[in-house]
């Protein structure tokens, strides 16, 4: 935690604290004193400072506060308020006597990007909160995955900001702009723009995404340049390459972190390093806004659950017919939607099995507090047999 990231100290202006979080922040403040006056002095902790979180890891969140940077912990807010805090979040920090600092609340938060967190169970993971725009990246120095760019832009539009398509190592590319062509033909309604941080093409195109104090999320894979376009927004100001890294199996470096990056144009620049699998978690806006004209038909099929296969009155195969959807958008759309289908059956079982759980607990408890219960006798220890 003792790297550049933590000497940064934008003011809280800069941060983006306007005058909604400052309401935010005050209506907070009073019920959270009257809250307090029921305690006892020793246990009362006090507001430290407001700020922006900078980086969360292990338990613990960097929080940009305008003064020095504090760190506080996470853990504490994620089993109080069931929200963890994410990269980006608007806080308040709270000194706690016993607990030191800690985040006590997060703002209502106006974009959220999220997927399904890694592992079996079914629950959400917000990789960066509050940003105006998300940057989908692609290096054209490989073959351009476009159900990659299609997965991205659900989970982009389902956030609430406005997805850009970032298409990096033009110098790398015979053709750069008909590959900008290609995708924006696939992608419609979305601004598609290419860079090269070897001949800073497109570079003042990005910049200008992110100056007025606008925050951008970066989401793309490892070695797609991710890096090295924050080194190059930030002119050598911030230098990413060889700090806060480690090094991974294969020897290569690999920021760690996801990380709200200040850039001297006033802006800030969100790194999501290391994910590979974006999952979707109900992104059902998201996915009918990159498949719009697929979305505008569904609407308009007679049966409100048709499939789109063989019922009268379908819209969508009709639309296919007349060629306003293609096979390829309307196949994967259909199993997107399968994902977001599928999680809905695992979401309804898993809280199925925690109520039962729940209900298996609350027995338990209940047979342990009544003396003299079948339960308990079966727990007396048999007696030994004499030999
Ligand atoms: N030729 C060229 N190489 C680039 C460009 N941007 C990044 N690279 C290289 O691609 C590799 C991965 O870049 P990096 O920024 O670390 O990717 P990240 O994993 O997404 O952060 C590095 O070797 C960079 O030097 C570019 O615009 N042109
Ligand atoms: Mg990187
Ligand atoms: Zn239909």
């Amino acid at each position: 935690m003792t790297d550049d990231l933590a000497k940064l100290t934008p003011d809280l202006d800069r941060l983006g604290w306007d005058d909604e979080l400052e309401a935010w922040s005050e209506t907070w403040s009073e019920t959270w004193s009257e809250g307090l006056q029921d305690q006892p002095d020793g246990a009362r902790g006090e507001v430290l400072a407001r700020g922006r979180i900078a980086r969360v890891s292990r338990g613990f969140s960097l929080v940009f506060t305008g003064g020095d940077a504090v760190l506080a912990a996470s853990d504490a807010t994620r089993a109080r308020t069931g929200l963890a805090p994410a990269t980006g979040d608007y806080v308040v920090v709270e000194d706690h006597p016993e607990d030191g600092p800690n985040i006590a609340a997060i703002a209502p938060r106006r974009s959220a990007l999220t997927r399904r967190a890694p592992g079996r169970v079914p629950e959400p993971q917000v990789l960066a909160a509050n940003a105006d725009d998300i940057f989908v990246m692609h290096g054209l120095d490989r073959d351009i995955n476009i159900r990659r760019i299609e997965r991205q832009l659900v989970v982009s539009w389902e956030s609430g900001a406005d997805p850009l398509i970032v298409l990096t190592k033009a110098d790398l590319a015979d053709d750069p702009e008909s590959s900008a062509d290609e995708i924006r033909a696939l992608a419609p309604g979305v601004p598609v723009v290419t860079t090269s941080t070897e001949t800073s093409a497109g570079l003042s195109d990005i910049a200008d995404r992110l100056s007025g104090g606008r925050t951008v999320a970066m989401m793309g894979l490892s070695g797609t340049g991710k890096s090295s376009l924050v080194n190059a927004l930030s002119e050598g100001v911030v230098q990413r390459t060889g700090e806060v890294r480690a090094t991974d199996r294969r020897g290569r470096h690999t920021t760690v972190a996801r990380e709200l990056i200040p850039l001297p144009n006033g802006g800030f620049i969100i790194d999501t390093p290391g994910i590979r699998e974006i999952g979707l978690w109900q992104a059902y806006d998201g996915l009918a806004k990159t498949f719009a004209e697929i979305a505008d038909e569904v609407e308009r099929c007679r049966f409100t659950d048709c499939l789109h296969e063989q019922e009268p009155g379908c819209a969508v195969r009709a639309a296919l017919d007349n060629g306003t959807i293609t096979e390829q958008r309307l196949a994967h759309w259909r199993d997107l939607a399968a994902e977001l289908a599928m999680q809905e059956t695992q979401l309804a079982e898993f809280v199925k099995r925690s109520e039962s759980r729940d209900r298996a607990d609350a027995e338990r408890r209940r047979d342990q507090e009544r003396p003299n219960t079948r339960r308990r006798s079966k727990q007396r220890r048999p007696k030994r047999k004499k030999r």
